[in-house]
């Protein structure tokens, strides 16, 4: 019998109200039944809401440091776990365990950042105009927010809002994928563990469209963090921006690797490989173009295709596997729609492009790591976001072509350029429309004490990661302290006059 899992609400694991459940499986394996999770709704939001009120009350006046103490001890324990979660996140989410590994390690090091952020939180101290009066700037918790997380990095994303949220001293609410809500689970029982007071943090099992729209609706959850599609973002912020509230968005990418002649072939190979095929084609930073220049297209296009067809499919839990399955039926069959655009449009099938044979494969979501050459600039397949192993390779003649093709999408998170050109490196990290560019490196492997996040439709301006993520999730306070013992106007007891 599979375990019912249950959700954390006002400071107890609570089965869903409506007493609905949802299966998990494991998607390299469908039989394999991970566990039934709350298929809940607005009602359990509901409680949820009024008991991180609760916990914000507490949590907002914990001074910073301490709260940074709670996080080190999150860190700690997610080293000591890191194997059994890899594990467990292979095993409801498919990529390989290298990768699940990686996951876990980049919310190590989200924790370990926020840790140390909590004894710096910096505000500003700044001159005042006026004589005898003290002008300062500092950082206070906004309330509850409100996390929508995706199933791709199903640790790591997660740690990226909640870890920075929870430092700045609000409460937190998060709605995981329903396709990874065991890492999530595990999350929680860590954060409990480590100390963090039981009604700061809520976990919310249950769909988008019951659960997260609740969360988004929601009046007394003022802040929204969101990473999936654009289209999703785009419902999400409408509603956000009627209520007048604070949202970070996070979505597509149609990311560029491209190839100069003068690259280091090697290198660029195992990029594209890594950058494309990795996750199965599952992030929003896989490369899912790949622009080579002329000189090298044939040659290069050729040792791809024979590397791409030697990729090994299977369970990401066994040694040896290099792509694991997609999440479900759904993507595979969205990923097979688009074969048929890309047919459709004339592009040319070099390798993969279907569900692998035989028997050992046919209980799990797998699909070939897939090439397409000769396509061109607006061609839908060279336009749309799959979230596949789809590689859509283009051929220019010149660097600036190239450019102009990196920009010709409506995303923009991540592009990757392999010169040894170096003035030309330069000017792509100005020229490229991305949110991050890579130079002799592939498009994935961003770095989670950098800013990460996307311009155009990626995005809305706001970024994850790093520093920045701290002020989205702080609200900027300002205090004047006059210790003149008389009126002092602004921009009027100090004005010197215009010169002449
Ligand atoms: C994502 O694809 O949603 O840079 C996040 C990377 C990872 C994060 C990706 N560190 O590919």
């Amino acid at each position: 019998m599979a375990k019912t899992f249950r959700n954390y609400i006002g400071g107890e694991w609570v089965a869903p109200r409506n007493g609905a459940y949802f299966d998990n499986r494991n998607p390299a394996r469908t039989d394999d039944l991970i566990g039934r999770f709350p298929d809940s709704d607005a009602s359990d939001l509901e409680v949820a809401v009024r008991s991180a009120k609760r916990g914000f009350a507490v949590w907002s006046r914990t001074p910073a440091p301490v709260r940074g103490d709670v996080l080190r001890r999150v860190g700690d324990l997610l080293v000591e776990r890191k194997e059994a979660v890899a594990d467990a996140m292979t095993r409801e989410m498919g990529k390989v365990l290298a990768e699940t590994r990686g996951d876990v390690q980049e919310g190590i090091d989200t924790a370990y950042y926020a840790a140390t952020e909590g004894r710096r939180l910096f505000g500003h101290t700044v001159p005042s105009e006026l004589q005898s009066k003290w002008a300062m700037s500092f950082r206070r918790p906004i309330g509850v927010v409100g996390l929508i997380t995706p199933f791709n990095f199903p640790m790591a994303i997660p740690t990226w809002k909640t870890f920075p949220a929870l430092l700045c001293g609000n409460a937190v609410i998060l709605k995981p994928s329903e396709d990874v809500p065991h890492t999530a689970h595990l999350l929680v029982e860590i954060l409990l563990e480590a100390g963090l007071p039981p009604e700061v943090v809520q976990l919310v099992h249950g769909r988008g469209e019951t659960v997260g729209k609740a969360l988004v609706e929601h009046p007394e959850v003022p802040v929204i963090s969101f990473t999936g599609s654009t289209e999703t973002g785009s419902i999400i912020g409408e509603t956000c921006g009627r209520m007048h509230k604070r949202l970070s968005l996070e979505m597509g990418g149609k990311n560029a690797q491209i190839v100069l002649d003068d690259a280091d072939l090697d290198l660029a190979l195992e990029g594209v490989l890594w950058g494309a095929f990795g996750t199965t084609g599952q992030r929003c930073t896989a490369t899912s173009r790949l622009v080579l220049q002329r000189g090298i297209h044939d040659t290069f296009l050729a040792r791809l295709a024979d590397r791409a067809k030697a990729m090994r499919l299977g369970d990401g839990r066994v040694e040896g596997t290099d792509v694991g399955p997609l999440i479900h039926d759904a993507s595979r069959a969205k990923v097979e729609s688009y074969i048929e655009i890309g047919r459709g449009e004339g592009a040319e099938l070099v390798c993969g492009g279907a569900r692998p044979s035989g028997e050992a494969l046919s209980h799990g979501h797998y699909f070939e790591p897939t090439i397409f050459a000769g396509v061109r600039p607006g061609m839908r397949l060279e336009q749309e976001e799959i979230f596949g192993p789809v590689l859509s390779v283009l051929r220019v003649d010149t660097a600036d072509e190239a450019f102009t093709i990196n920009n010709d999408v409506r995303y923009g998170l991540s592009s990757s350029l392999y010169t040894r050109d170096l003035n030309l490196a330069f000017r792509a990290m100005q020229e490229l429309d991305n949110g991050i560019t890579y130079v002799n490196a592939p498009t994935i492997g961003a770095e989670a004490h950098l800013p990460f996040g996307g311009v155009k439709q990626t995005g809305n301006g706001h970024r994850e990661g790093g520093w920045e993520v701290y002020e989205f999730y702080s609200e900027t306070k300002v205090g004047y302290v006059d210790y003149s013992g008389t009126l002092q106007r602004a921009q009027i007891d100090n004005y010197l006059g215009t010169p002449d």
